[in-house]
């Protein structure tokens, strides 16, 4: 199949850029579609300079859309990281970012139809087991990408597209708390590990003697900092029902300090090796969550907006996060706003294996 070119959607979704593809376009062994996919990317090289990936772990990631094979979804999304320089494809994550593209993309290749003005796409995140709602612009049919919504991170205005989810506590380390505690002490610091989404370790950035507010290119340098953080993420895994998390690309690292531009809680996210320009949505949330949590490493440093209308501030901005809180405080559900455009359709050619 690869001599005649590979189907394939370009696209961003949120602050990401990856490839969409279709299974059915794709082998079904495992083994055979990773290795197709590191030699559609490029990888294993830093600069990805044989492939279509960007050389970051941001622009280096897949989505495969599927048939449901549920009732209550109407496409399956299965997520892959693909590594920039190192031989391996992860689906030990989901990803919200590419998710935004997953209905433009569902309803582009004609495996959910477009139903008026806007449709409502339910999309199974296989990674995790849950269901996203997104809601995409089609106005004639067809998927509208313009509009006026900006998001931090990306460079002009588009189509809005709401996320909806629920029930995402314990995507992947079944339980919002994995150690049943609010924080826990890893090389002598305070680390708060959660997971409303995504597996993620807070520490506070005032603990390795940072304000939070550097810039990524300063924490990308620190080999120090990063020789700590991954020493930290290694003895987290386990604690967070990952296991060996030395391949994985979960749990992500964020370092946290109180918020200087109007939002609720500063971030800086490892992800876990490369720091993010801007921070993953559904690290955003489980962020956001763990400045709820009395006695985590976040609560103490935020300010609650009231309202559920979180604003998680990152590098280049602030990602807008609402959570559904219930009478009793429990999270009913979680939201964000997002966009993504198609940027390329064609067939992709692979390096030869
Ligand atoms: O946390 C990057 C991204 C992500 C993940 C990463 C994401 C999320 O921003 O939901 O979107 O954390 O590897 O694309």
């Amino acid at each position: 199949m690869s001599e005649d070119g590979i189907p394939c959607l370009w696209m961003r979704g949120g602050s990401s850029k990856g490839a969409y593809f279709l299974a059915s376009d794709l082998p079904d062994e495992m083994a055979a579609r990773d290795d197709l996919l590191l030699r559609i990317m490029g990888s294993p090289d830093p600069r990805q300079i044989d492939g279509i990936g960007g050389a970051d772990p941001l622009t280096s990631k897949v989505a495969i859309l599927s048939p449901p094979t549920r009732d209550d979804a109407d496409v399956d999304y299965l997520f892959l990281q693909v590594f920039v320089d190192k031989p391996l494809v992860s689906d030990k994550q989901g990803c919200g970012n590419i998710l935004a593209g997953v209905g433009p993309a569902a309803i582009e290749r004609g495996l959910v139809p477009a139903t008026g003005a806007r449709t409502e796409v339910r999309i199974h995140m296989v990674n995790t087991g849950e269901i996203a709602v997104a809601r995409i612009e089609t106005p004639g049919g067809k998927v509208n990408y313009a509009g006026d919504a900006e998001i931090a991170g990306v460079p002009g205005r588009h189509a809005a597209i709401p996320l909806l989810f629920r029930n995402i506590a314990g995507s992947m380390c079944g339980a919002l708390l994995p150690t049943g505690n609010a924080a826990d002490e890893i090389d002598g610091l305070k680390a708060t590990l959660i997971d409303n989404g995504m597996p993620c370790v807070i520490l506070r950035a005032e603990d390795f003697g940072l304000t939070g507010k550097e810039e990524p290119e300063a924490l990308e340098k620190d080999t120090e900092l990063k020789k700590r953080l991954e020493a930290i993420r290694l003895q987290a895994g386990p604690m967070m029902a990952l296991g060996d998390v030395t391949e994985a690309s979960v749990p992500k690292m964020t370092l946290v300090s109180a918020p200087d531009n109007g939002g609720s809680i500063a971030t800086r996210s490892f992800i876990p090796h490369r720091v993010h320009a801007a921070i993953g949505v559904f690290a955003a949330i489980s962020v956001a969550t763990a400045t709820r949590i009395e006695g985590s490493a976040a609560k103490d440093l935020a300010v609650d907006p009231g309202d559920g209308n979180y604003l998680v501030e990152h590098p280049t901005g602030a990602l807008d996060v609402f959570l559904d809180i219930g009478p009793d405080g429990n999270i009913l559900g979680a939201g964000n706003r997002r966009t993504a455009r198609k940027l390329f359709d064609g067939r992709v050619f692979p390096r030869a294996g």
